[in-house]
């Protein structure tokens, strides 16, 4: 059966997105037989992966790591191609998923969900869309995504641009062909690095406007090893399990000393086989303190620019593109398919917006402090209201009517990052003050999902109505995200993790960074003391 537009009046749960987390959660209170809908924008399901269909987008979690593992047959089924997924081969990966569950059919695609109000007197949700419907649930869940609302450069004229422009995140679906055509690519985070070198190949001349270099490793992508997928699909449960109970969602050998106990050739070394692995951890997780200690970081960091200064020809752009002045790891890093070597092109360019910011947009391109560069296409790889926006973005009401955006107004609060006080059998779907995007976000993702179950269960079986967390509980929680924050270099960094790339935005480390296995340690005890830190009630 496919995917409808209408709601009914009356559900157990509303879950609002259908990405990783929304379909599985979905799977899952179907399993307790409940009546359960899931609310989804977008004209199709997929989430992140629906959305971000520009060219070179990719995940930077290995292929056989970024996958549900609730269906071990599927696991053993599924093929995938290459060492990382592309994004059609992990949206063809969801859509086998919904398929193979039966799980479309009660998916309400293209309806946006705007508010989500919550009744004391009948301890209920009411969930109301931008076309107008309108349905009551005991529970609702919002698995909306880290980066799911755009950002756009805060500089005025995009209205008057007369060429054509794309953001990222919101790419057409029949794609966009820059062949013979002068572009523009403003950012350099992850979409940005993934993007540029495919626009390269087609765009007649490329300009990239860069604010802050990112550090960017090389991911060595190609066709999947064959003898590697045999080998984890023969231990996948055992790896499955580490995975969970490491730091950051995928299981590897912690490291044991500090960079500064190994001397200067020996650590070269470990540094350059570890870049040859292409993935994220390599490097990062070299030694004990890359990410607490600067003058350690630095030796990361230096040996990153060395890298930066070999590939890329012409001195000067190179010195542009050394990220400097904050600690490798602190900003997302990124895993690209030659980058830097774009900028060996005759026909790309880069634009140093520390040294000419952006001023505006005009009728015919991008102007910075020194000049007006005309170009026919223009892209934003700005990134996004990470983690927070998506949720802000709709009208949440708790108890009295709070509004969510009051209660968060110098930050959110919630407990474990799945519920905040006063906002009775809401719960969010790796929130702000879970490990979330500091993660491998399905191994998060499955974590959530099966405590949201194992709760709902919990309060069925013993008729219970709501469930919330107290404030102390709360507080509590969210004092110990901040302080083992403070313990590591990502609060001195400008990012988006820390809300710092949006004008405004209070600036807090909006992930948990105690690591994977800790925190889930940490929810299964919750569980086990009787739901400790929350109020249940008949
Ligand atoms: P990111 O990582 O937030 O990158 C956005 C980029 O856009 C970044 O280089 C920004 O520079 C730049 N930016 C944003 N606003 C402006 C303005 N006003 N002027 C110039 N440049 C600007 O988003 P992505 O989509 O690339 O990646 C998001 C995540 O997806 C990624 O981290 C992975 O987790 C997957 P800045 O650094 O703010 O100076």
């Amino acid at each position: 059966m496919s995917a409808t537009r209408n709601l009914p009046t009356e559900l157990d749960a509303v879950i609002v997105g259908a990405g990783f987390s929304g379909l599985y959660q979905l799977y899952k209170l179907r399993q307790l037989g409940m009546r359960v809908k899931v609310v989804e924008a977008g004209s199709d399901i997929g989430g992140t992966w629906y959305w971000n269909r520009y060219p070179g987008a990719r995940c930077d979690v290995e292929s056989m790591h970024y996958s549900y593992s609730f269906d071990p047959e599927l696991e053993q089924e599924w093929e995938w191609t290459e060492k990382y997924p592309s994004q059609p081969e992990i949206l063809a990966y969801i859509h086998h998923v919904a398929d193979r569950h039966d799980l479309r059919k009660d998916v309400v695609l293209d309806t946006k969900v705007t508010s989500a109000h919550y009744d004391e007197d009948s301890a209920l949700w009411t969930v109301r869309t931008e076309d107008g419907q309108e349905v009551g649930a005991r529970y609702c869940i919002m698995a909306v995504g880290c980066l799911s609302v755009p950002k756009k450069p805060e500089v005025p004229g995009l209205e008057r641009f007369r060429g054509d422009w794309y953001h990222t995140c919101d790419w057409p679906e029949s794609g966009v062909d820059f062949t013979g055509r002068r572009v523009a690519v403003i950012g350099t985070g992850s979409s940005g690095i993934q993007a540029i070198p495919i626009i390269a190949q087609q765009a007649s001349e490329l300009t990239v406007f860069q604010r802050t270099p990112n550090f960017s490793l090389p991911t060595f992508n190609g066709p999947i090893d064959r003898e590697m997928v045999a080998d984890i699909k023969s231990r996948y449960r055992a790896i499955r399990e580490e995975s969970r109970q490491s730091g950051f969602g995928i299981a590897i050998e912690p490291p044991t000393r500090s960079a500064l106990e190994v001397d200067p050739g020996e650590r070269h070394r470990n540094y350059e086989e570890r870049w040859q692995r292409g993935n994220l951890t390599g490097v990062l997780q070299a030694y004990t303190d890359l990410l607490a200690d600067e003058e350690a970081n630095e030796t990361a960091a230096e040996f990153v620019r060395g890298k930066i200064r070999e590939i890329v020809d012409d001195p000067d752009t190179a010195e542009k593109l050394c990220p400097k002045g904050y600690a490798f790891g602190t900003k997302r890093p990124c895993l690209d398919t030659g980058y830097y070597e774009t900028f060996n092109a005759d026909h790309v360019q880069l634009a140093d917006l520390r040294e000419t910011p952006l001023v505006e947009i005009t009728e015919k391109g991008v102007r910075t402090s020194d000049r007006e560069y005309e170009v026919d296409s223009l892209v934003l790889a700005t990134g996004f209201d990470a983690m927070t926006g998506a949720l802000l973005n709709i009208d949440i009401r708790g108890r009295g009517g709070q509004p969510l955006r009051e209660k968060w107004q110098d930050g959110p609060a919630l407990y474990l990052g799945l519920n905040p006080a006063g906002f009775p059998n809401l719960f969010t779907i790796t929130g702000p003050g879970s490990p979330s995007v500091l993660s491998n976000m399905i191994v998060s993702i499955e974590q959530h999902v099966e405590w949201i179950t194992d709760l709902v269960d919990h309060m069925r079986r013993g008729e219970l109505r709501t469930v919330e967390a107290t404030e102390t509980a709360e507080k509590e929680w969210t004092d110990h995200v901040r302080e083992v924050g403070d313990m590591t270099l990502y609060p001195k960094t400008d990012s988006w993790y820390m809300g710092a790339n949006v004008p405004g935005k209070p600036r807090l480390l909006m992930a948990y960074l105690g690591g994977v296995g800790p925190y889930w340690q940490k929810c299964q005890e919750v569980a086990a003391n009787d739901y400790e830190g929350f109020a249940l009630s008949a």
